[in-house]
């Protein structure tokens, strides 16, 4: 019972302002800083007791991933690097909302319901991988709870064993690049003024002569995500401030916490190209998809999209990759869940969040063609990349660095300018729009968030004003990170989908 009192009173010097509700969302709490006080301490109470009832390690991450700098966010991380369950995120909404008085009911609660046994060490990694670790980036700290709970088989839980598994990875890929000049090996990085951009500046080192990156928006002068990084370029479809490319020549932005990335170029007439989460997703499967021919390996491989995800890239993975598609709610979690339901899943936002999943059964079997002393030359060389390719990739969580280096690593083995993978597809013109309303929970969807089903005659009124647009789709939803809702819109012609994305939003009031 004393531990009851002492949260008692040390939760009195983290009061909750009166009157306060926020929800565990798609990424957590997040809203602005001055409110979160109370939610980082009990977020700490929720973490030690899913540790105890886990019998792992949990991470706890603290960051405003891709919001202005006077917001801030906490979430919990489950064993493997992945978010905590539904069940637990309710938990979440109580303990966070639970008056000062009712504190400890809410915490008995959660002991009671999951039956756990108070008196189980809590393996307090949780705090101590924020403390101890310092500043990472989100993917970081998923990558070193997932192993941390997997004794060390997914790789060192360091920030330098980290950098070491993915560039050693990218080294063996890029050993399969033949023909890749000096030029080719350039790549202007916009760190959004985040972390990530300091932890690739200490990655660089490791990144010796194979990857040649010239760091913009660092965080030495501007401010965390504004006019840069990827929520910005992917939303505003404009170059970030601060960053100087040729014509031609590659750039990508990381979001302030590093789990994002989109790439760009401006061309010849300084019209600005986006390979969004769409291109990227699509140059990996379809990467993926040839190895797995070469390597003779029958393994089912996927694509989870949401439904920002442009037209163009999923009649291209259905109709011509013949790769299926899933669509799923926006957030990761959605995503994630999705793609495990196949041997490799790639999963992507639009806006630049995702990774490939490998089911354990895939890398045993790539694992065992490249130990065969039988299979062939042709199958083993694409045994062995995907094999590398793995490694590269960061499979707790959508890592802005480790998806850079599968990017690099695959444009250089195919001898691929930025170019040509933009051309692998055309983007139908989309624009994204967001509408402040009095209670954007009035608005209930369904379909993976395509159609809304309340208030009545929504749904209809978009139809109706899409009907007026050619090659036209649009939807609306409540944001989870924001107090707005999000209308998106793609038509055949950018002044069209402008034109429909404007109308909707009026239907939305
Ligand atoms: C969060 C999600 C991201 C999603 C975004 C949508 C995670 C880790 N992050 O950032 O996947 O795209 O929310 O934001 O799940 P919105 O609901 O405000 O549009
Ligand atoms: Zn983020």
């Amino acid at each position: 019972m004393a531990h009851f009192q002492i949260v008692s009173k040390r939760s009195c010097l983290h009061p909750k302002p009166e009157g306060l509700l926020l929800q565990y969302g798609t990424a957590g709490f997040r809203t602005n800083a001055k409110h979160l006080d109370h939610i980082m301490f009990r977020m700490g109470l929720l973490a030690t007791l899913r540790s105890k009832k886990t019998k792992a390690t949990i991470g706890v991450m603290v960051t405003a991933s891709h919001n202005p700098e006077e917001d801030n966010g906490v979430k919990l991380i489950d064993p493997l690097g992945e978010m905590v369950t539904p069940t637990w995120e309710g938990f979440a909404t109580k303990l966070a909302n639970a008056e000062q008085a009712d504190l400890v009911t809410a915490l008995k609660d959660v002991i009671e319901k999951e039956a756990i046994n108070i008196s189980q060490e809590a393996n307090v990694f949780t705090f101590y991988a924020f403390y101890y670790y310092g500043l990472v980036t989100t993917p970081m700290l998923h990558y070193m709870v997932r192993c941390q709970n997997t004794q060390g088989e997914y790789g060192e839980a360091t920030v330098e064993g980290y950098y070491k598994k993915l560039s050693d990875a990218f080294f063996q890929l890029t050993k399969n690049a033949i023909n890749c000049t000096d030029d080719q090996k350039h790549l202007s990085v916009d760190g959004a003024n985040g972390i990530g951009a300091v932890k690739l500046r200490e990655m660089e080192g490791y990144l010796k002569n194979e990857l040649h990156i010239t760091l913009f928006n660092d965080g030495s002068k501007g401010k965390l995500n504004y006019q840069c990084g990827a929520d910005f370029v992917k939303v505003q479809q404009k170059a970030p401030t601060g960053l100087k490319m040729n014509p031609g020549e590659r750039g990508c932005s990381f979001d302030g916490d590093a789990d994002r990335i989109v790439y760009y170029y401006t061309d010849a007439e300084e019209k600005f190209h986006l390979l969004d989460g769409d291109k990227i997703s699509t140059l990996i499967s379809t990467f993926l998809k040839e190895l797995l021919t070469q390597a003779g390996l029958v393994l089912k491989i996927a694509v989870v999209q949401t439904a920002y995800a442009n037209r163009s890239s999923t009649q291209y993975l259905e109709d011509i990759m013949k790769v299926p598609v899933r669509c799923t709610k926006t957030g990761v979690k959605h995503l994630r869940h999705a793609a495990q339901e196949f041997d490799i899943g790639v999963f992507f936002e639009a806006n630049g969040h995702g990774t490939v999943l490998f089911s354990t059964a895939a890398e045993e079997k790539i694992q065992q063609l490249v130990e065969n002393p039988s299979t062939d030359e042709e199958a083993k060389r694409a045994a062995v990349i995907l094999q590398n390719t793995v490694n590269v990739i960061n499979q707790a969580v959508g890592d802005a660095v480790s998806d850079m280096l599968l990017i690099e690593a695959i444009l250089a083995i195919k001898g691929m300018t930025i170019q040509q993978w933009d051309a692998i597809y055309t983007d139908l013109p989309n624009r994204q729009l967001k509408v402040k309303v009095l209670d954007r929970r009035a608005i209930d969807t369904t379909d993976a968030e395509r159609r809304a089903v309340s208030p009545a005659g929504l749904q209809e009124a978009i139809d109706s004003l899409v009907k007026k647009h050619r090659r036209a789709r649009s939807f609306v939803r409540p944001s989870g990170t924001e107090d707005v809702v999000r209308v998106y819109a793609e038509a055949e012609t950018q002044e069209s989908a402008d034109t429909l994305a404007y109308e909707v939003s009026l239907a939305v009031y």
